[in-house]
């Protein structure tokens, strides 16, 4: 399958990153690369000293935290993406990338809603969201997602094509609408899902920021259906 790159971005995620990234198969992934946003605690050089190559992108945002990695990160045959949180289980890595490996498929999601979500790690907010969205995405596309989940792998020769832009967390609607609609292989498989181990939420702990990736998520789905009509 070739070489395995595995993209963490992390915004002040100091008091998780260590364990996420010591905890990653390195059987599964060769390389191990976390995205600082300019944070504020020592995220940064917690993840070198526990064996990751760090970049730092001084523009905030999930997607251009990504986009930084695939820009100027080390070169790759796959790409992985997974939260710093702790909320996604490194020990699944394996499992998203399983079908990838056995060249079945050039992109997978990993289901948080299909696998096991610990009691109250996905907030009803959240939930309500990735099932509008997967039923939109299914009606307009026909392809059946049920998940938004950051935990995925996809092919670099894949991604490549998905030309992504998204700079915040219109990202992961954005490579799932893309592969809808370029007619990639692809599939889900499930994924387990943890409240996030310790730090600040920044987005779907708070109502706020939920609803301000809701309607970035929804949005993205309206846009990219309204421009394929006309
Ligand atoms: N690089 C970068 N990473 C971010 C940014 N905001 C959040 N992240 C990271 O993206 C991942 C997801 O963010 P979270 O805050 O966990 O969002 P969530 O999972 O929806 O919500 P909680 O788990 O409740 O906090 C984590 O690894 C964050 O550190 C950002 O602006 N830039
Ligand atoms: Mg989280």
């Amino acid at each position: 399958m070739g070489r395995v790159v595995l993209i963490i971005p992390a915004l002040d995620e100091a008091e998780t990153i260590g364990a996420v990234v010591q905890a990653v198969d390195r059987t599964e992934v060769d390389e191990i690369v976390v995205v600082d946003n300019g944070s504020a605690d020592e995220t940064a050089a917690v993840a070198a000293a526990a064996g990751a190559t760090v970049l730092t992108e001084s523009r905030r945002g999930y997607g251009s935290a990504c986009l930084k990695a695939l820009r100027e990160g080390p070169p790759a045959d796959v790409y992985l993406f997974m939260d710093g949180d702790g909320s996604d289980d490194p020990n699944d890595a394996a499992v998203v990338l399983a079908p990838i490996r056995r060249g079945e498929v050039d992109m997978v999601i990993g289901s948080r809603v299909s696998g096991q979500a610990e009691a109250g790690a996905l907030t009803p907010v959240q939930a309500f969201g990735n099932w509008l969205t997967c039923r939109l995405v299914a009606k307009f596309w026909g392809v059946t997602y049920t998940d938004l989940g950051p935990f995925r792998g996809i092919t670099r020769s894949a991604l490549l094509k998905l030309n992504m832009a998204d700079p915040d967390f219109g990202w992961t609607i954005e490579m799932q609408v893309k592969a809808a609609q370029q007619g990639l292989r692809l599939c889900e498989v499930p994924v387990r899902y943890r409240c996030r181990r310790a730090g600040r939420s920044k987005v779907s702990g708070n109502l706020i920021g939920s609803f301000q990736a809701g309607r970035r998520i929804l949005m993205y789905v309206f846009s990219a259906w309204w421009h394929e009509r006309r």
